[in-house]
């Protein structure tokens, strides 16, 4: 009886509906709507309200192909749900967004950029260390979100990004690194709190479809790199729907004309996500202050963490985004101070590929140029984002966690008429302070490029293509970055590294130093490296040196080879005296050889290990490695 009242009601609705309909341009939809859902009819009516009949034109009668309709419209409740402000929003601003496109009219009118003033840190320096220490207590008061939904397309690598070495020495993967890291860190602030208890501090993951299962694989047979399961969140982005035309009707594929076109909306999509997973307002309850974002390769990032997130803390910051010097015209955006002519104020990323025009819009012919430094007076923005937890709430209350978007279609011809293919809306996480007050106190730190910059973003050929002086931001110089800092922190820290020597490996010229690598939990701040290094210590360009674990001390160090040496926390291992082998070579590799893994060949190279001395404390007590 109760089901029969059920279905009575839902044909009354259908029935209003259909009405409704009938003065509607979709015949097709209105013979079909016996076989619909209510939610389903709701979801037609707002297509065909919002100009997409089309998706219904080719619809037979009921009785053909009803479950393929019924599918539309299931991929069409998925659209409407995931994206702030429901599809009709979608729809309404990317017919906005592509009426502006085609009048090209520039998304900085009225604005004048100019050179913003930040926090300019150096490595090693006294305001480093002091920012590093006010950084690492605040740690316990952070969250960290990676974002690594992207397909890393650039790169042309078939796997994730994650999962990819970050240098091969040790073949950690980036997520491993990331994890150590954070774990260190949360560690060490908790020692710096004195007795407070320590809190497991909380890691985002933002997946894809491209990338969720992997990911989730990738934690789970690695048991989570040591993080509790409980500690990770991963949350997936949804694709958004592909627009055909300027009208914005959404393209249905073209082997399915039941099933509307997808695509990535971009990394602006994590703070929607993290606002309706109501893990924000957990983190604030649970009394954090802080939410740090971070890209999938950067594998020196955590270098120039603690010191940004001191930077933050010390000045209030509400947003700060971390950066370093840029080479006019490299592939990152540059941080700018918007002027509009009505007053108002803003910094601000502009993408790489609108900095240049807007420059030569408004009286600087040379556009995007390198000034006496050398580099382009606006610095690069990395995309590591540190907000304050409170305002950044506060806001996204107001906005739900939508951020301003923008359109790129690429037209077949000057008349703008038509695409090539289809378009769609994106979003990028660094332009959340766009829609912010100006109260809002936004602002960023740079520093050095080798200590803090050296994603892993281009493929072998696009890399040996860059301007000459521009980083290749490869794979190849992804690892010889991570060598060159850790080398380069030792210097600063008074240890002998032998200058770098120069190699080309998959066209690319690089500076090749020691192979120097330590884990997070030796060091993750200049101070810890400074702490655990004393008397004559030096290491020679052809060595290699693996430090694994918290209580090792180099003093008196002198390397020429390979030295490998693994400690538990209750060993203290002081490393001294002199090591001479044949140590680890790095070896050059043809990168079509179809006999080595990808992660080889994206390199050019590859660790030949000849000879080392490799030692081991797995018991506790006090220990003295002299060869
Ligand atoms: N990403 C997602 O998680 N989801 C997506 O839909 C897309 C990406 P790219 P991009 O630091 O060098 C950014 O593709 O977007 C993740 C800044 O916009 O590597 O070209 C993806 O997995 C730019 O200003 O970079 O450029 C990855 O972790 C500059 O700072 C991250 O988002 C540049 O990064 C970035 O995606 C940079």
């Amino acid at each position: 009886m109760a089901s029969a009242a059920v279905n009575s009601a839902i044909e009354k609705l259908a029935n209003v509906q259909l009405n409704e309909l009938s003065t509607s341009s979709s015949p097709n939809l209105q013979k079909n709507l016996s076989i619909l859902s209510p939610e389903q009819i709701d979801l037609g009516k707002m297509l065909l309200e919002m100009g997409q009949g089309h998706l219904f034109e080719h619809w037979p009668d009921p009785g053909v192909e009803d479950d393929e309709k019924k599918a539309l419209l299931t991929q069409v409740a998925s659209l409407n749900s995931s994206y702030p402000g429901g599809l009709a929003s979608y729809i309404k601003t990317a017919k906005e967004l592509l009426a502006d496109s085609k009048a090209g009219r520039n998304p900085f009118d009225g604005f004048t950029p100019s050179v913003p003033s930040g926090e300019v840190l150096t490595c090693g320096d006294d305001k480093f260390i002091e920012y590093e220490e006010v950084g690492v207590k605040q740690v316990q008061n952070a969250a960290f979100v990676l974002v690594a939904g992207g397909l890393g397309e650039r790169l042309g690598y078939r796997g994730i990004k994650i999962a990819l070495p970050m240098e091969t020495t040790t073949g950690t993967c980036f997520l491993q690194h990331y994890i150590e890291s954070i774990l260190s860190l949360s560690e060490a602030s908790c020692k710096q709190a004195q007795g407070e208890s320590q809190r497991d501090v909380p890691l985002v993951i933002m997946t894809s479809d491209d990338t969720h299962e992997r990911t989730l694989q990738l934690l789970e047979s690695n048991a989570y790199f040591g993080m509790k399961p409980t500690q990770v969140k991963l949350l997936k982005q949804e694709k958004v729907a592909c627009l055909a035309d300027n009208d914005a009707r959404l393209a249905l594929d073209s082997n399915n004309k039941y099933k509307i076109q997808t695509k990535p909306h971009g990394h602006g999509d994590v703070n929607a996500l993290l606002y309706s997973s109501g893990l924000l307002k957990e983190w604030k309850d649970a009394g954090l202050r802080w939410v740090l974002f971070f890209q999938d390769t950067n594998g020196l990032l955590f270098k120039a963490i603690p010191a940004a997130l001191g930077v933050s803390e010390t000045k209030q910051y509400h947003v700060n985004s971390l950066a370093v010097p840029r080479k006019a015209k490299e592939a990152i955006g540059g941080i700018t101070k918007l002027t509009h002519t009505d007053g108002r104020e803003m910094v601000i990323n502009v993408e790489y590929n609108q900095l240049d025009p807007l420059l030569r819009a408004t009286g600087h012919p040379d556009g995007d140029d390198n000034c006496e430094t050398g580099y382009s007076p606006y610095p690069g923005n990395i995309n590591q984002l540190i907000l304050e937890l409170g305002p950044y709430i506060d806001e996204l209350t107001k906005t739900g966690g939508a951020i301003k978007e923008f359109v790129n279609p690429k037209y077949k011809d000057s008349t703008k008429t038509e695409f090539k293919s289809s378009t769609r809306l994106e979003c990028m996480m660094q332009d959340y302070p766009k829609t912010l007050p100006p109260s809002a106190r936004v602002g960023f730190t740079v520093t050095e490029n080798w200590l803090a910059y050296a994603p892993v973003k281009n493929n072998a050929d696009d890399a040996a293509k860059v301007p000459k002086g521009n980083p290749f931001h490869s794979a190849t110089s992804g690892e010889m970055a991570i060598y060159g800092a850790n080398s380069m922190i030792l210097q600063k820290a008074g240890v002998k590294v032998d200058d770098p020597i120069t190699q080309v490996f998959n066209g690319q010229e690089v500076e090749v130093w020691s192979r120097i690598v330590w884990k997070p939990t030796w060091a993750v701040t200049f101070s810890d490296v400074k702490s655990k290094v004393s008397g004559n210590n030096s290491v020679s360009q052809k060595s290699t040196l693996i430090i694994n674990g918290r209580n090792i001390f180099i003093e008196d160090l002198s390397l020429n080879g390979a030295l490998i040496v693994d400690s538990i926390d209750d060993a203290e291992v002081k490393v001294g005296g002199s090591v001479q082998n044949n140590g680890w070579a790095i070896e050059t590799i043809d990168k079509d050889s179809t006999e080595l893994p990808e992660e080889v060949r994206i390199r050019g190279f590859r660790i030949k290990k000849t000879e080392q001395l490799k030692q081991s404390y797995d018991e506790p007590g006090k220990f003295f490695l002299k060869s």
